[in-house]
């Protein structure tokens, strides 16, 4: 059984996300999303979640793409995860390009390219431009 394993916040769950997800899944057979929790959104990724992190867990586990989804806590548990989780693939959108390189020795790494127009920031944007 071929494992893949991601990393994201995935707030505000969009197609951008769907389709990562989609193309992840598409290079093996389990698929494992490691979510940033709250804690470390707010402490290490200055992000403010919309979702709370078992919402957001909530949503990804119903997303056929996806087989499990365990806590991102901090930057330096990827290579225990695919020690752990026997991952045979590590895959980011390329807006990572290069950053995640160090992994080479432990599994394959795949940038995939991003979905254009849409992210996060940009809904929240929208959203508080409508709103005036
Ligand atoms: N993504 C994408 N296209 C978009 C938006 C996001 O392909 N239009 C991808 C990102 O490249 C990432 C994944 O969707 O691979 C999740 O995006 P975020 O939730 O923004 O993740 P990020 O905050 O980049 O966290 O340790 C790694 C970090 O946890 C990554």
């Amino acid at each position: 059984m071929k494992k893949v394993i991601t990393y994201g916040t995935f707030d505000l769950l969009h197609y951008g996300h769907i389709n990562l997800l989609k193309r992840a899944k598409a290079l093996g057979d389990y698929l494992i999303v490691a979510l940033s929790t709250d804690e470390f959104n707010w402490n290490s990724k200055a992000k403010k979640c919309y979702f709370s992190y078992e919402v957001r867990k909530q949503l990804l586990e119903a997303i056929r793409y996806v087989d499990l989804v365990i806590p991102e806590e901090n930057w330096e548990q990827k290579i225990n995860d695919i020690k752990e989780f026997r991952i045979d693939t590590f895959v980011m959108g390329d807006d990572w390009k290069g950053k995640f390189d160090f992994l080479k020795p432990y599994c394959d790494v795949v940038y995939l390219p991003r979905t254009p127009e849409i992210s996060t920031s940009q809904i929240k944007e929208d959203l508080k431009e409508k709103a005036n």
